[in-house]
């Protein structure tokens, strides 16, 4: 019998990307399963259809990274993601969140998007599916993901409407990590945690398709070192940011952003739902923006609000001011 994981997900999958470099930073011993289909291992398994999907050294299969991430923790005390101070975890959450599902709009915007992204991306993930195809098969497999994909740009938010506040958020966020990494070398610390993998999985993803890379490269650099550090990194061994100390500028200046980009989507979402309207209309950095109500997104939303409310008082005292003044509060009370 296996004693160890399997992770059985693709390389051009920011989720499976991210649950990889975090079994990797754990020292789990895990087998990684990167060629095939792993979306058939998650239907078989009667999960949902996404990957990567977990197989536990005791048989289970488990997919979706956040409830997989905590479940490691359950399971594993040793180096763990999670920063010890409540108040710091709550912000780790938070920025998570951004990643999974903000970053996430980058990521899929700028793959499907352009041309030059569009060709490079579906050679990836029909070569991870099965690197030797006959040249028919490949063509037609590779024709039928992109127009899937493209199909569903619109439905996630990725629309010539939404670009410049997709772009320009991009931006932001490479700015500013990019000046993060230089100080401090992960977002709470000299140690890893669930916000840095979040934002890995995307990031990873993006500094691989041909258009953000060269964005990445040339204008943050060090946050491409940082993504090929933090790919494997088994060898880290660090601390928490001092929880009584003020939290560094650029760590303020990302959960702002969440406050004026992220965070008033989910609220204008959650509302969009609870009213049964067709769609989310909100001004995110100047700009209208619009995309039909996300339900994944709604339980976020929700997650994060319970969280934030089951917080002791005296937490809340030190964590409000920083969500106050970040303009997050209003969205999350
Ligand atoms: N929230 C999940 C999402 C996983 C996910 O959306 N995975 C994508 C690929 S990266 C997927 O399987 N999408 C469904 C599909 O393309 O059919 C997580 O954190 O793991």
């Amino acid at each position: 019998m296996s004693t160890s994981y399997v992770l059985y997900g693709l390389n051009p999958s920011p989720y499976s990307v991210k649950m990889r470099a975090i079994l990797r930073y754990r020292r789990l011993p895990f087998v990684w399963n990167g060629i095939g289909n792993a979306r058939d291992v998650a239907v078989e398994a009667g999960l949902p259809p996404v990957i990567p999907v977990l197989r536990f050294p005791d048989g289970r299969l488990m997919n979706d990274s956040t409830p997989l991430a905590h479940a490691l923790e359950r399971e594993h005390r040793e180096r763990s993601i999670i920063p010890d101070d409540p108040a710091q975890a709550f912000l780790n959450d938070l920025l998570e969140d951004f990643g999974d599902e903000w970053v996430t709009k980058m990521m899929f915007h700028y793959r499907w998007y352009y041309a030059a992204d569009r060709a490079f991306a579906q050679t990836w993930i029909i070569t991870s599916r099965d690197p030797v195809m006959a040249e028919s098969q490949r063509r037609a497999d590779m024709q039928a993901f992109n127009d899937r994909q493209v199909g569903r740009m619109a439905l996630v938010g990725c629309t010539e409407q939404n670009r410049p506040v997709i772009e320009e958020s991009y931006r932001f966020v490479l700015d500013t990590l990019d000046r993060h990494v230089r100080e401090i070398p992960f977002l709470f610390g000299s140690r890893p945690s669930l916000a840095d993998f979040g934002l890995f999985g995307q990031l990873q993803i993006l500094s691989v398709d041909p258009t953000p890379m060269a964005e990445m490269r040339a204008r943050a650099a060090d946050v491409y070192c940082w993504l090929l550090r933090l790919d494997d990194a088994s060898g880290v061994e660090g601390g928490w940011l001092d929880p009584a100390a003020p939290l560094p500028e650029t760590l303020t200046a990302l959960l702002r952003h969440c406050g004026e980009t992220y965070l008033p989507f989910l609220a204008a979402n959650t509302k969009a739902l609870q009213e049964g309207k067709e769609e989310v209309v909100l001004d995110i950095l100047g700009r209208a923006y619009a995309q039909a109500p996300f339900r994944y997104q709604g339980k976020c939303h929700d997650a994060l609000r319970k969280k934030l409310a089951a917080l002791p008082a005296a937490v809340r005292r030190r964590l409000d001011p920083v969500l106050e003044e970040t303009g997050c509060l209003a969205y999350l009370a």
